[in-house]
């Protein structure tokens, strides 16, 4: 296993880093900060992070950056972030390790997330040729309609801390190629794998001897840099992942602007389990989705909704499986759930422990913090399974941890999508059955009122291939593939008239 040090040195990164880039210098004026490894409690490195002044340096150096990129041909720009992609793959190891250190998800999920941003940049690559506005025929005699994307301008990313890189990712590599410079506020725990990061595009677009100022980074305090970030004029787009209650505060502010807003935010997923459903793959899949990431993912399976002719099999299923989980330093290969972000996240854990008992909720797996010489730093945890009645208070929220809730569902199908759809969030979704007519039920109109909706696989997990994102109070917004590139883009409807005549839409006289 490779020491935090050497994983650092292999991305460019010291003991001290400056926490803020214009796009071809690094510095930061605001305070230095100790970045703390979960894995052990100790810390990783110092970040000095940056603040208004060293905001204001950034957005200058977007801004001008903007106006020279905007004219790159899209299927340049597509080519540089296949170099991009190229140069994440020379570094996948090391920054999938940086991923492990800075957060505590488990190194597979490290690597995978790197693999997610790698995916995304082949997607844009084959994008930036494929920035179609549609034609339609024109009403008029002589004249010719059609629509047309250009670049929109600074795009702001301020991401979350668990999936501190590829949610960036997602947003950087089809701004790119859609014309858009990048701004990019990380989670305040993972400055690290932010910086690393933007070291290895700004490399890349270097070597393409293209302006300074693409990519800028800012590391600091949400509540003094997101409100610069959110308030600012020049910032046309701003794409947010975390929280539903700092996500409608930013909708708030930068509607107020009539700016544009791309909104990630919390999800409360559940996965139905019908009597037909094969109840060990339903287990698997629930397992991997509830303890995933510690159960950090806003994607997390946090809610079992299951037919109580199958609720006892799958719950002695799903219990055999989470007694096999191998909890402990998450660089270790085969362990499969490192520790939480931080104390205060187990903390959070903790708080909604009591509740669920205050509210009469029946452990069948107790959660509890773990300690001793395997669980150093204080934030690994064991996974909680509770047993609820569908209307227990708690269960409206989204606590980002490793507690599932098993609720019983009676008679029909529509019994448990209503209880699936009662809560405030929309992000994921899934069933598992074998019943052609049930799985139809979950996916019409009347059916699962999420963003995603699976059929025997989990809630967690998704390509990057369609549409990432969510309804109500998950913000609306997508991210990644499928036509989301057009959120980073301006629309214009062009008409043409090559008639020499003056002629009016809609019949209209003028003469
Ligand atoms: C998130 O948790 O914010 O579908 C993103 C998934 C991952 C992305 C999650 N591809 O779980």
């Amino acid at each position: 296993m490779d020491s935090f040090k050497e994983v650092l040195t292999r991305l460019d990164l010291k003991e001290n880093n400056d926490g803020v880039t214009d796009g071809e210098n690094w510095f930061g004026s605001g305070t230095q900060v100790p970045v703390i490894s979960p894995i052990n409690g100790k810390e990783i490195a110092q970040v000095k992070q940056g603040n208004q002044k060293d905001f204001e340096r950034i957005i200058q150096s977007s801004v001008s950056a903007f106006r020279q990129w905007r004219l790159v041909p899209a299927p340049r720009r597509g080519e540089i972030v296949r170099q991009f992609g190229h140069a994440l793959r020379k570094h996948k190891d090391a920054l999938g390790k940086l991923i492990t250190i800075e957060m505590g998800k488990s190194i597979q999920e490290g690597w995978g997330e790197v693999q997610e941003m790698i995916d995304i940049c082949d997607m844009a690559v084959g994008q930036s040729r494929m920035l179609y506005g549609v034609q339609t025929h024109s009403e008029r005699l002589a004249h010719r309609m059609f629509e047309q994307w250009h670049p929109l301008g600074v795009c702001a990313v301020i991401t979350a801390f668990n999936f501190p890189v590829a949610v960036w990712a997602w947003n950087t590599a089809l701004a790119l190629v859609c014309g858009d410079t990048i701004l990019w506020k990380p989670a305040s725990p993972v400055p690290l794998t932010a910086i690393a990061c933007v070291k290895i595009l700004q490399q890349v677009l270097r070597d393409n001897n293209t302006p300074a100022g693409i990519a800028t980074l800012i590391t600091g305090r949400g509540s003094e840099i997101g409100d610069l970030i959110t308030t600012d004029r020049r910032i046309p787009l701003i794409s947010y992942t975390g929280s539903t209650r700092l996500g409608k505060h930013i909708g708030k502010v930068v509607g107020e602007r009539l700016g544009k807003t791309i909104l990630e935010l919390g999800g409360n997923n559940a996965v139905i389990v019908t009597p037909s459903a094969n109840l060990k793959l339903a287990a698997q899949n629930v397992l991997f989705g509830a303890i995933g990431t510690t159960g950090q993912r806003c994607t997390s399976t946090r809610r079992v909704i299951v037919h109580e002719s199958v609720f006892e099999e799958f719950k002695d299923i799903l219990v055999g499986y989470y007694g096999k989980v191998t909890i402990g330093n998450p660089l270790d290969e085969n362990i499969l759930m490192g520790p939480m972000v931080n104390t205060k996240a187990v903390e959070t854990m903790m708080t909604a422990m009591d509740t669920i008992k205050q509210q009469g909720g029946r452990f069948i797996v107790e959660g509890s913090r773990l300690s001793g010489p395997s669980y150093p730093g204080g934030c690994y945890v064991k996974p909680a399974i509770v047993e609820v009645e569908p209307d227990l208070p708690i269960m409206q929220e989204e606590t980002f941890a490793p507690i599932l809730y098993l609720i019983k569902y009676k008679h029909y199908i529509k019994e448990a999508i209503k209880i699936h759809n009662s809560v405030p969030q929309g992000l994921s979704s899934a069933i598992f059955t074998e019943n052609l007519l049930e799985s139809e039920q979950f996916l019409c109109t009347e059916g699962s009122d999420c963003g995603i909706a699976n059929v025997n696989l989990g809630t967690s997990g998704a390509e990057i291939g369609l549409a990432f994102g969510g309804e109500k109070d998950t913000g609306g917004g997508r991210e990644s593939g499928s036509d989301a590139w057009k959120g980073y883009m301006r629309r214009q409807t062009n008409t043409v008239n090559w008639s020499g005549a003056t002629i009016l839409a809609q019949g209209i006289k003028f003469d």
